[in-house]
């Protein structure tokens, strides 16, 4: 029985000295793996993502914490707010930024169309996917403010100049109060509350801005209710923006269709700030007269564009909080969006995407096309022409 002890001794010392002295020694000195020998490198190459697999990132975008890593410089950021507690009927938008990602899987840096005529990834700025901002589901005063405090993050980023050998334009150094050029945040809603923390954090750099508003509501009834947080509802965050000033009187509302009280809503919407275009406009005036009525407008003002998906025809997106028949096309809205190409945008958002009650994806890849048009639309000076086709010269009328 003698030896045991020992033994046993010199196994515990041993093991001791593995954990902490050999193991650490083993993995410091290890060879780095030389892939390209392995069965898969040699044969196939690159784990490459398919247009179904990867990380769910923003049309297959890098996609950084930016809040909590600022390596990366970007021109153009695609933000989560995943916010929905100030609805007044369907809530889910808190799944809109994951939807809307899932939604545009299918795009990448190939973006060519004929009716752009060019590709948001050829025009020069640096595009990346911030991730989601992790927001109080509880409190929405406190998650008010991390929207706002996470956008100001961002915007007083520097930007990244441009992708090497593509000269990149100055767009916002003009608008902004310190002469800086600053970064532009297309924010994935979140119900339509989200654009108050942005307007707030807007201001900060740019003043009071013109809002381009696609909707089917007006979001700017009077607030009501007896607390102070009762009174900002996806229904009046734009009258609470006109009175803390962050919002200019030449604002526009797109696509409106909603019921009302009386004329008095209507009323009280210009003093707010805001003109309608009725979606019943683009019949009876045609869409280039509702581009020109709202380009007018705005004219050079540093201008929010907001777009809540339910602008769009339930039929074509049927995902989304408070749904109104009777829409604007998805077509007709990225004519529109591509008409107000070169206005001086501060930044855009997509809200009120709920994908629980979406069919076979259809409001997500509508929202992520649009989306789409926004990342060209930041990027380019004019409208583009008409698509030009051999097919169409020397056709009489
Ligand atoms: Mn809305």
């Amino acid at each position: 029985m003698k030896p045991i002890i020992p033994l046993y001794t010199l196994l515990l010392s041993l093991v001791y000295a593995h954990q902490t002295t050999e193991q650490a020694a083993f993995t410091s000195v290890q060879d780095p793996i030389d892939i390209s020998k392995e069965p898969w490198t040699s044969k196939y190459g690159l784990q490459h993502d398919l247009g179904f697999t990867g990380p769910l990132s923003f049309s297959h975008l890098p996609y950084a914490r930016c809040l909590q890593d600022a390596s990366n410089k970007f021109d153009i950021a695609i933000l989560g707010f995943p916010f929905d507690t100030t609805t007044s009927y369907r809530p889910g938008a808190r799944f809109g930024p994951a939807g809307i990602r899932h939604g545009s899987r299918r795009q990448s840096e190939r973006g060519y169309t004929v009716t752009w005529g060019t590709s948001p990834y050829d025009l020069g700025a640096t595009m990346m996917d911030c991730g989601d901002v992790p927001l109080s589901g509880y409190d929405n005063a406190k998650a008010i403010d991390q929207m706002e405090a996470a956008y100001s993050t961002l915007l007083m980023r520097p930007v990244s100049g441009g992708v090497a050998g593509r000269e990149r334009k100055a767009y916002t150094a003009r608008l902004a109060n310190d002469d800086k050029e600053h970064p532009r945040i297309i924010t994935l809603g979140g119900d339509h509350t989200i654009v108050l923390p942005i307007l707030r954090s807007l201001n900060k750099v740019y003043g009071p801005v013109s809002v381009i508003h696609f909707d089917a509501h007006l979001d700017t009834w009077a607030p009501r209710g007896t607390t102070a947080q009762e009174r900002i509802t996806h229904g009046s965050f734009f009258a609470v923006a006109a009175e803390e000033h962050l919002i200019r009187n030449t604002s526009v509302h797109a696509g409106i269709r909603c019921k009302m009280a009386d004329i008095g809503d209507v009323e009280h919407d210009d003093t707010v700030g805001f003109q309608i275009v009725s979606t019943d406009d683009i019949d009876d005036y045609g869409i280039n007269k509702v581009i020109k009525a709202i380009r007018t407008r705005i004219g050079s003002s540093p201008v929010y564009l907001s777009l809540d998906i339910d602008v769009v025809d339930p039929g074509l997106a049927p995902a989304t909080g408070t749904p109104e028949a009777g829409g604007w096309t998805t077509r007709e809205v990225k004519r529109i969006l591509r008409g107000l190409s070169g206005l001086n945008f501060v930044g855009a958002d997509i809200v009120e995407v709920a994908p629980a009650y979406d069919h076979a994806d259809i409001t997500s890849i509508a929202a992520a096309d649009i989306v789409y048009d926004f990342l060209t639309m930041l990027q380019t000076e004019t409208p583009p022409p008409p698509h030009d086709s051999p097919l169409f010269r020397d056709l009489d009328d």
